[in-house]
C-alpha cells in the first residue's frame, strides 16, 4: 500500500467526497401539491449516486411556517408535513445509507419562527422563564424631540432583508431582535437553557444517524452584549440592500461564537460513522454557512492542533469573486496559505442564496467552473442543477416567493430564480412534478430540450462531464487526497498542479482552464490529455503547449 492511499484510509468521507446540496422544495414532488419532498429525494437517490456524489446536504426540512421557507423553524425535532413524515424521513436515511450516500441536515441555530413555542411563551409576558430565550431591548431614551417608543429603535442594526433588526412587541412594550425576518426572532445564545435546548435537538438528529449538519449563518450567533451601534458603511450607495448602510462590527463575527463552534464540534465528536467503521477524528461532519473574508473565516477551524472548530467553515470565494485567472489564482493561493495546520479546504460554488453558475459566468464558462471545483484540494459542494447547466428562472412580478424580495423590492434580486424546479426529462413539468400540478416557482427556459435524462443520453452532455469528472476525482487519490501546487494565472489561463502518490508512483495532474473569452495557448510539460471540459480530446497527447478555447479546461495525466 502507498502512502497516499493509507493517507487515503484515514482521511474521512467527507474530506475525499462531494457533496451535492438539494433544495427540497426544488427537488422531486411525489403527492403533486407543487413542492418536493422527502419521498421525491428518496426516489432520486440513484441519480445522485449515478452523478457520483458522496452525500447529500438537504436544506431546512423542519416544521416550518414557511416564512422563510423552512428556515424559520418551529420544532426542531420534526418534520414538516409538506414535506412528509419522520417515517418518510427515517426511509430515506436508510436507503441513503444502503447506497453508500451520506445525509447531512441543515440546523438553524440563530433564529427560530416566532411561531415557534420558545418565542410564543418569551414573548408572553416580561416575566416568562423563556424571556430571555430571544434578545429583547427597551426602546432607546427618548431625546429632546419626543418620539413614541415603538419608533425609538435600540441601535442601527439592519435585517439582512431589509429595514431595521428590531421588531417592537406591543404586549410587552419592548423590540426584539431579528437578524432577518420578524418572523425570525434571533435567539440568546448567552443564555445556557438556549444551548442546551439547540444540543439536544442536534442529538435527536446525529441519535438517528445523520452524517452531519450544514448551520445556518454560523458567524451571527452572538451579538455585542452592549447593543452597540454598527459604524456607517463610508462605500454605501442608494442601489444597495438596507444591511450594507452600516458596517457588521457588534452583530456578527464575535469572538464568544467561537466557542459556541467548540462545543458543537466537541458534541458531535462523540457520535460513531454511520457507514464503515473508520472511526478517526470527525465523522460526522460539523459545517458553517460563513460569509466573512477569508482571513476571518478559517478562524472557524478552531485553534490547537486538534482544530476545535468546524470542520467545513464554507468558503464562498470562487462565488463572490471575478470571474478571471488571476483573481481566481489569487484567492487559492491565499485561502491555502491562511489554512490553518491540519485544516481541510472546501470551495462551493453556488446555492439556494446565490444566481445560478451558469447564469452568473456563461453556460460556456460554467464547464470550466465544473474542472475547477471538482480538481481543486478541498471537499466540493454542487448545487442541484447545476451539474445540467440550469440557468436562473425569469420570476414574474406575481410568481415571487422569496420574501427577501417581497421586503425589499427592485433593490437587486430575490433567489426565486435559483431555486426553481429541477428538471429531470423532457414532460410536463418537466417530471418534477405531475403533469397537471403546478410547481411552486416556474421552470427554468429550456428545459423542454435540456434536461437531466436528455444530457443523459447525449456523450458531450454538463451532466456528462460532471459525471466523468466524479468518477475521475474518486479513481485518483492525487484529486480528493493530494496536494496543490503552481497555481497560476498566465493571462486568461488558469494552471495548477495536483500533486500526490498512487500506487508508490508520483501521479501528478495538470490543470489548465481558459477563463477568457478568446482561444489561448500556454506551456505545458509533457502528459496525456485525461479529459476536457468538451469531452472531445481525451488520450491525445501533450507537449511543449497546449491550446485551450474559451471556457474550455484540460486535467493532464503529467508523465
Ligand atoms: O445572502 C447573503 C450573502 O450573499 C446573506 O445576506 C445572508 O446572510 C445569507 O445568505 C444567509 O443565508 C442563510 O440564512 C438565511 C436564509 O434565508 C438563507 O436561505 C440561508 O442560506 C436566514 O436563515
Ligand atoms: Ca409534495
Amino acid at each position: 500500500m502507498s502512502m497516499a492511499d493509507s493517507e487515503f484510509e484515514a482521511a474521512q468521507w467527507w474530506q475525499t467526497g462531494v457533496i451535492y446540496q438539494v433544495y427540497p422544495r426544488s427537488f422531486q414532488d411525489t403527492n403533486g401539491d407543487g413542492v418536493g419532498d422527502l419521498k421525491g429525494i428518496t426516489a432520486r437517490l440513484d441519480y445522485l449516486k449515478g452523478l457520483g456524489v458522496d452525500a447529500v446536504w438537504i436544506s431546512p426540512i423542519f416544521p416550518s411556517p414557511m416564512a422563510d421557507f423552512g428556515y424559520d423553524v418551529s420544532d426542531y425535532t420534526g418534520v414538516d408535513p409538506l414535506f412528509g413524515t419522520m417515517k418518510d424521513f427515517d426511509v430515506l436515511l436508510a436507503a441513503a445509507h444502503a447506497k453508500g450516500l451520506r445525509v447531512i441536515l441543515d440546523f438553524v441555530p440563530n433564529h427560530t419562527s416566532d411561531q415557534h413555542p420558545w418565542f410564543v411563551e418569551s414573548r408572553s409576558s416580561r416575566t416568562n422563564a423563556k424571556r430571555d430565550w430571544y434578545l429583547w431591548h427597551d426602546a432607546a431614551r427618548a431625546g429632546d424631540n419626543w418620539q413614541p417608543a415603538p419608533t425609538r429603535l435600540p441601535n442601527n442594526w439592519m435585517s439582512q432583508f431589509g429595514g431595521p433588526a428590531w421588531t417592537w412587541d406591543e404586549g410587552t412594550q419592548q423590540f426584539y431582535l431579528h437578524s432577518f425576518l420578524k418572523e425570525q426572532p434571533d435567539l440568546n445564545w448567552r443564555n445556557p437553557e438556549v444551548r442546551a435546548a439547540m444540543y439536544a435537538a442536534m442529538r435527536f438528529w446525529l441519535d438517528k444517524g445523520v452524517d452531519g449538519f450544514r448551520m445556518d449563518v454560523l458567524w451571527l450567533l452572538i451579538k455585542d452584549i452592549y447593543f452597540q451601534s454598527n459604524p456607517p458603511n463610508p462605500e454605501y450607495y442608494d442601489a444597495q440592500h438596507d444591511v450594507k448602510r452600516v458596517l457588521p462590527v457588534f452583530n456578527a463575527d464575535q469572538p464568544e461564537t467561537l466557542e459556541i463552534v467548540a462545543e458543537m464540534r466537541a458534541l458531535m465528536a462523540a457520535y460513531r460513522p454511520t457507514i464503515g467503521d473508520k472511526g478517526v477524528g470527525s465523522s460526522r461532519v460539523l459545517i458553517g454557512e460563513i460569509y466573512l473574508p477569508l482571513d476571518r473565516l478559517v478562524r472557524y477551524y478552531g485553534a490547537g492542533p486538534q482544530l476545535s472548530g468546524a470542520d467545513l467553515p464554507f468558503n464562498f470565494a470562487l462565488i463572490q469573486t471575478r470571474w478571471a485567472a488571476d483573481a481566481i489564482a489569487e484567492v487559492i493561493t491565499k485561502y491555502e496559505g491562511l489554512l490553518p495546520a491540519g485544516a481541510w479546504p472546501n470551495y462551493v460554488l453556488g446555492n439556494h442564496d446565490q444566481p445560478r453558475l451558469a447564469t452568473r459566468i456563461g453556460k460556456q464558462q460554467a464547464r470550466a467552473a465544473a474542472l475547477l471545483l471538482l480538481t481543486l484540494r478541498g471537499t466540493p459542494t454542487m448545487y442541484y442543477g447545476d451539474e445540467l447547466g440550469m440557468v436562473d428562472a425569469v420570476i414574474a412580478p406575481d410568481q415571487v416567493r422569496d420574501p427577501a424580495e417581497k421586503n425589499e423590492p427592485g433593490k437587486g434580486r430575490g433567489r426565486d430564480p435559483e431555486r426553481s424546479p429541477m428538471v429531470w426529462v423532457s414532460a410536463p413539468n418537466a417530471g418534477f412534478t405531475m403533469p397537471d400540478a403546478v410547481p411552486w416557482l416556474p421552470l427554468e427556459a429550456g428545459w423542454e430540450t435540456e434536461n437531466a435524462a436528455e444530457q443523459g443520453g447525449r456523450k458531450e452532455s454538463m451532466l456528462m462531464l460532471y459525471r466523468k469528472l466524479l468518477a475521475l476525482r474518486r479513481q485518483h487519490d492525487t484529486l480528493h487526497a493530494g496536494g496543490i501546487a503552481e497555481v497560476v494565472a498566465e493571462g486568461s489561463v488558469l494552471r495548477f498542479r495536483r500533486v500526490g502518490l498512487e500506487d508508490g508512483e508520483s501521479t501528478d495532474f495538470q490543470v489548465v482552464l481558459n477563463l477568457g473569452s478568446e482561444v489561448a495557448t500556454v506551456s505545458c510539460a509533457k502528459g496525456t490529455v485525461v479529459l476536457t471540459t468538451l469531452l472531445d480530446g481525451a488520450g491525445s497527447s501533450v507537449e511543449g503547449t497546449v491550446t485551450v478555447e474559451a471556457g474550455e479546461g484540460l486535467l493532464i495525466a503529467l508523465e
